[in-house]
């Protein structure tokens, strides 16, 4: 058969034999993902229809307005992961705090802890612009059979198993790696599959594109003021073009198959940028290594940050590589 007709379910099948913990856990695991993906995007393409938009009165952890599609998105992925009795744990960036699953059974035997973003970008629903759900999953460090405690959680990036992002686009795609390489899979919406379109997702060693928020330009520490302006000067291939979605998925997404850089800087209003790092950058950062790509917070590799809080914000630079280690280069050499 050939690679591009390939479903997801299949490739999921296919490949579990070449993952190292070949129990079927980790496969349920994705194709869970794959099915709340679905019941999602189905409603984020209603958004325009049907009064769904707009803040729910609720605010998340982070105080910020909560949608009404990040209550559901949310809502429809714990209960897929928890209706299916494949993971031990769950943190949401919707959730003050992790969810246990299952402590009470003694025959919870489940090995895996999920740390999601449902619904990334939620800001620009309204907007009819592409968001995101980001995942990155973990094996458990605690005994199974006992409760998750927040150590599960706090893992370092390097110990990720598996991390994606579905983005709900002009089409909507499943990007994910189980440390083998990064492969994309594209819904055909008629009849709900999933299909192997982008084999071998690579960025491209260097690029042309920048997307960072601009409008905090004055608040950006010098590096990266210095190398924006590098960006804009004309000599060689640029001044490179800036795009900027403000939603992390999208941005991401077109700066793999495009070639570019992606920048959350800290800044003079916030300490530590705005990125969480357990389900925003950790996963972003799995998948951009696992696609020859690079992330740091502008000097330490992100999947080697010690997390200490489930919600922690870092700095993140991430995309072509080439790219961000000349960020980086701009950071060590500020004055
Ligand atoms: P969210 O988790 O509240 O949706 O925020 C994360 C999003 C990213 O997707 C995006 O890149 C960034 O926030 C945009 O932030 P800003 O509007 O400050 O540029
Ligand atoms: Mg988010």
């Amino acid at each position: 058969m050939s690679q591009k007709n390939k479903t997801l379910g299949e490739f999921i099948i296919e490949n579990q034999t070449s993952f190292k913990y070949t129990s079927g856990e980790l496969s349920r695991l994705i194709n869970s993902i794959r099915l709340a993906a679905k019941v999602v995007n189905h409603e984020v393409n209603k958004a325009g229809l049907v009064d769904i938009i707009g803040a729910a009165g609720d605010t998340n952890v982070q105080g910020e307005d909560q949608q009404k599609l990040d209550v559901y998105a949310n809502e429809k992925f714990i209960q897929t992961l928890t209706n299916r009795n494949i993971v031990c744990g769950i943190a949401s960036e919707e959730e003050d705090d992790f969810i246990t699953i299952n402590s009470q059974d003694e025959n919870n035997q489940n090995k895996y802890v999920v740390l999601i973003d449902p619904l990334d970008g939620s800001s620009n629903i309204d907007v009819n612009v592409s968001v995101g759900t980001i995942f990155s999953i973990y094996r458990r460090v605690t005994p199974v059979g006992t409760p998750v405690t927040l150590e599960d959680f706090l893992q370092r990036g390097s110990e990720q198993v598996a991390a994606g992002y579905v983005i709900y686009g002009t089409s909507t795609m499943l990007v994910y790696t189980t440390g083998d390489g990064v492969n994309g899979f594209t819904l055909n919406p008629a009849i709900g599959t999933f299909y192997l379109s982008h084999p071998n997702m690579k960025f491209p060693e260097d690029g042309k594109i920048y997307s960072v928020n601009e409008g905090n330009y004055i608040h950006f520490p010098q590096g990266v003021k210095d190398y924006i302006k590098y960006c804009q000067m004309e000599e060689g291939d640029r001044p490179y073009t800036s795009r900027y979605i403000g939603s992390l998925v999208s941005d991401f997404h077109r700066n793999m198959i495009k070639g570019g850089i992606y920048m959350y800087p800290k800044s003079s209003k916030n300490s530590n940028g705005k990125l969480r790092l357990l389900y925003e950058c950790n996963p972003m950062a799995f998948l951009a290594e696992q696609a020859n790509g690079k992330a740091s917070d502008g000097f330490t590799r992100t999947m080697d940050v010690q997390p200490t809080e489930l919600h922690q914000r870092v700095p993140f630079f991430c995309g072509s590589k080439n790219m961000v280690e000349k960020a980086e280069e701009f950071m060590r050499n500020a004055k």
